[in-house]
């Protein structure tokens, strides 16, 4: 009965254990629950027509062929989905999205029609047969060159209006001006700064590929006039707002289920046009319609990230103190701006820039624009463009640090925030939580014996006969993550709280449900093990539930690293109301006063008295049984947790790049990440999201890339030119970390997800710019594919 306290916590398997992961039981055997695994009776399969041009006028579409083949039941067009008003839709960034192309089209592979027919192959073919007439029009493919006075009018449903959802537009194809913090400031500190650095950089358009492709099973029923539909959606509840809004259907009718997620990586946040043709197909034929788009589908028309074409300055002292930072940004956001971030923020958290360095002033500029390429924006492990705040920063301080000759971890040093520094506000208005840079930073050179890598690099830059160049990267990162406070963050006005719901039943075990969706995090798994700590109920014994809108509390979904730091909070606020109680029936069932109770890991006893107590186990059946006169039978609670502010994890990644001097064949040496996201909950669990979040980022700097020709035709859309690497390519990761926790979380714990994707990514460009910096070189642009390294080696004169 009285087993050692070592043996009980050990039992419990709660925060801080390596629990190995409740999910993979079913995924290794290939018995997860996925959206195409849904089969109903009745069900019948949409193919989408696709726009082989980026930018023509519809003239004419002809179904008739399409309709003739056996098994075609029904095209749709803009034109059926007019008297619905349903042919264009809000987006999450407060534009309008052609759900089915309008009398135009506006980038390569948009939908343009969709055909439902009794089984996937009869809609394929009915998709071949349905004609359309372009007459193409002038493609815009380039931002810059979209700006311009005489540019094509891309979106001419916007035609005259000079204001859009976040202020003035000075273009045709201008979407928003965005910008932060003190201009004046910051143009005075440049005009007296000793030293002054600037640099362009491109931060290529990429797209997650998660293995899963988007798709819909919608399932109407005429009778009952609810409406069901399993989604590839990381945030299941918003989406049922917005088919409510739409449909008119009554948001208690609507019943969105996200199952099983194969990847997400903010692929699976928008609202797409398959979605909504599913969803009104099912309504109109009286059936269950499944549609699940294919790879070149999913690369071309979903949620791309990045194309952030940014101009960077550092202000300085000689002697290396950042005065002050300011960039410009021309955003590249494709046809329609569908960007997911917080309604507030057109350019996510990029005023994030200012990094984990002092900067006393700071300005930056994001400038939205309008060109034929696919919508998206926010996607990719990105937290919300805080991808490229960290690229712009940490290229910058490099670049400062190569014309000052200084190295690069001194001048992050000399810049960062102190420890004694938190919480500290930054020049853009952000209150960074905690953070102990400079600890992680020693770990980290001690780890890799810093100095002897750059003596090794100075004896390699000495001998000509050397075959490789030498690079090291250093990042010194701080992430924004848990959107967020709804007194500034919100999707389409709905508050960024999350929640959770707890019911313990009368033999101890649990269940609980929350409003995220783990799309592979392993949230059944570490969401038990907050419970179990805070209730003292083992973790095999707690059933995690999400992405079932009738069942789970509202939430807003898992994106931006939000779910530790949010619903991660509702869940121990969830279980202390939960223990409030137990407190409560086991003062009545030991007939002693609350106040001399005392908790220790599974159970309440009488203070200093080991053998006076009533576990968790026993109160749950009491609470069922015989609860305290005047206090209600049953042992459950629902948390809504609005957090007061976002956690701010850190990192410190350090990489060694080989070059081959001839070829440009990169050979990554070594890569070291020392991440920081406080408390944490499961360290095998964050080590995997890390190896992941770094081979991903890997993957961005050394390969992905979608490019567009002039016509607008997209470039390398399929997983034959798509670099997706495997374990052939990856290199190996070490992983280290420190423990700074959150002072406002009520367990401490940061966000780590999105971490080691922004981290990594401008630690690779770093080392590969530092094995040329010796010849004056201070930036290129990724991908550092082989074949680009080379072209840099030959502009530096060391290969022909
Ligand atoms: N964790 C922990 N201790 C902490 C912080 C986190 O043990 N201090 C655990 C959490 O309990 C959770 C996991 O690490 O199981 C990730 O938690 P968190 O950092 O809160 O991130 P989210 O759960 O909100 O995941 C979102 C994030 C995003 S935005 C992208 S993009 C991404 C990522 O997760 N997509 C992924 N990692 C992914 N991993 C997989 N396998 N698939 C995706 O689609
Ligand atoms: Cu920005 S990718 Mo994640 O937030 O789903």
């Amino acid at each position: 009965m009285n087993a050692p306290m070592s043996d009980r916590e050990k039992a419990l398997m709660g925060m801080g254990e390596s629990r190995l992961r409740k999910e993979d039981a079913r995924f290794i055997q290939g018995k997860g629950n996925y959206v195409d695994d849904i089969k109903l009776p009745n069900m019948v399969f949409m193919d989408i027509v696709r726009s082989p041009l980026a930018h023509a006028r519809i003239k004419r579409i002809n179904k008739e062929e399409a309709l003739k083949i056996p098994g075609v039941l029904a095209v749709l067009t803009a034109e059926d989905l007019k008297p619905l008003k349903l042919h264009w839709m809000p987006t999450l960034a407060g534009d309008v999205q052609a759900v089915l192309a309008d009398e135009k089209v506006h980038f390569q592979m948009q939908e343009v029609a969709v055909v439902i027919a009794e089984d996937r192959y009869a809609a394929a073919d009915g998709v071949e047969a349905v004609e359309v007439e372009y007459e193409e029009l002038q493609a815009v493919v380039d931002p810059f060159e979209a700006l311009k006075p005489g540019a094509p009018v891309l979106r001419e449903d916007l035609a005259g209006k000079t204001d859009g959802a976040h202020g003035k537009r000075y273009h045709h194809n201008h979407i928003f001006t965005w910008d932060a913090g003190d201009k004046e400031a910051t143009d005075a500190a440049f005009a007296s700064a000793a030293v002054t650095v600037k640099q362009d950089m491109f931060y290529p358009r990429v797209h997650p590929c998660p293995l899963e492709t988007c798709g819909a099973v919608a399932s109407f029923d005429p009778v009952r006039g609810e409406l069901t539909t399993w989604l590839t959606s990381q945030a299941p509840h918003i989406v049922r707002t917005v088919v409510s809004m739409l449909s008119g259907i009554p948001e208690s009718k609507v019943r969105i289920i996200s199952p099983d997620i194969g990847g997400g990586f903010g692929n699976k946040v928008p609202i797409y046009p398959g979605y909504v043709c599913a969803i009104v197909a099912s309504i109109v034929l009286g059936r269950p319609v499944k549609w699940i788009e294919d790879r070149i589908e999913n690369i071309s028309s979903t949620g791309f990230a990045r194309d952030y074409h940014m101009t960077g300055e550092l202000a300085a002292t000689a002697d290396g103190k950042i005065l002050a930072l300011r960039t410009n940004v021309i955003a590249d956001h494709g046809a329609f701006d569908a960007c997911a971030d917080p309604t507030k923020f057109p350019a996510g958290m990029f005023h994030i820039c200012s990094g984990s360095y002092d900067i006393p002033s700071a300005y930056c500029k994001v400038d939205g624009v309008y060109t034929n390429k696919a919508p998206g924006g926010v996607a990719y492990r990105c937290s919300f463009r805080v991808t490229e705040a960290v690229y712009l920063v940490e290229r910058m301080v490099d670049v400062l640090a190569q014309k000052l000759n200084m190295d690069k971890a001194e001048i992050r040093a000399k810049n960062f925030i102190q420890r004694e520094q938190f919480p500290y506000t930054s020049a853009f208005g952000f209150e960074y939580d905690s953070g102990d840079y400079q600890t992680a930073l020693d770990k980290v050179l001690n780890a890799v014996d810093y100095k002897g890598l750059r003596a090794e690099q100075a004896k390699k830059r000495a001998d000509p006969a050397c075959p490789t160049l030498m690079g090291i990267g250093l990042v010194t990162f701080t992430e924004v993550v848990g959107a967020g406070p709804s007194k500034i963050c919100d999707i389409l006005g709905v508050g960024m709280f999350d929640s959770c719901e707890i019911r313990v039943h009368p033999t101890g075990s649990a269940i609980a449900r929350m409003g995220t969706i783990s799309q592979g995090q392993g949230h059944q798994t570490t969401y038990a093990q907050i419970i179990a700590t805070e209730l003292g109920i083992p973790s095999e014994v707690i059933q995690v539930e999400e992405g079932d809108t009738s069942t789970a509390p509202y939430g807003l979904g898992t994106y931006g690293s939000r779910s530790t730091p949010v619903a991660g909070a509702a869940i121990a606020l969830a279980s202390r109301k939960i223990h409030a109680k137990a407190r409560k029936i086991a003062a009545h069932l030991l007939e002693v006063s609350e106040a001399d109770l005392e908790w220790e890991i599974d159970r309440f006893k009488l203070r200093g008295n080991d053998d006076k107590f009533k576990t968790m186990k026993d109160i749950a059946w009491a609470a069922y049984n015989q609860p305290p006169p005047g206090l209600e039978p049953g042992l459950e609670a629902v948390h809504y947790y609005d957090p007061p502010n976002f956690t701010f994890p850190f990192g410190i990644y350090l990489c060694v790049v080989d070059i081959d001097k001839g070829t440009g064949e990169t050979k990554i040496r070594r890569f070291y990440a020392l991440d920081d996201c406080g408390t944490r909950i499961n360290p095998m669990i964050i080590e995997g999201q890390i190896h992941g979040g770094l081979t991903e980022g890997f993957a961005v700097a050394m390969g992905q890339l979608l490019s567009f020709d002039k016509q607008g035709n997209i470039q390398g859309n399929s997983l034959m030119d798509y670099f997706l690497p495997t374990a052939v390519e990856t290199p190996k990761w070490e992983t280290d970390y420190t423990v700074t926790p959150s002072p406002h979380h009520p367990i401490g714990a940061k966000g780590v997800a999105e971490s080691p994707h922004v981290g990594s990514i401008p630690t690779f460009t770093s080392a590969m710019v530092d094995a040329f910096a010796h010849l004056g070189v201070t930036h290129f642009n990724m991908p550092h594919s082989s074949y680009r390294v080379w072209q840099e080696l030959k502009k530096a004169g060391l290969t022909s």
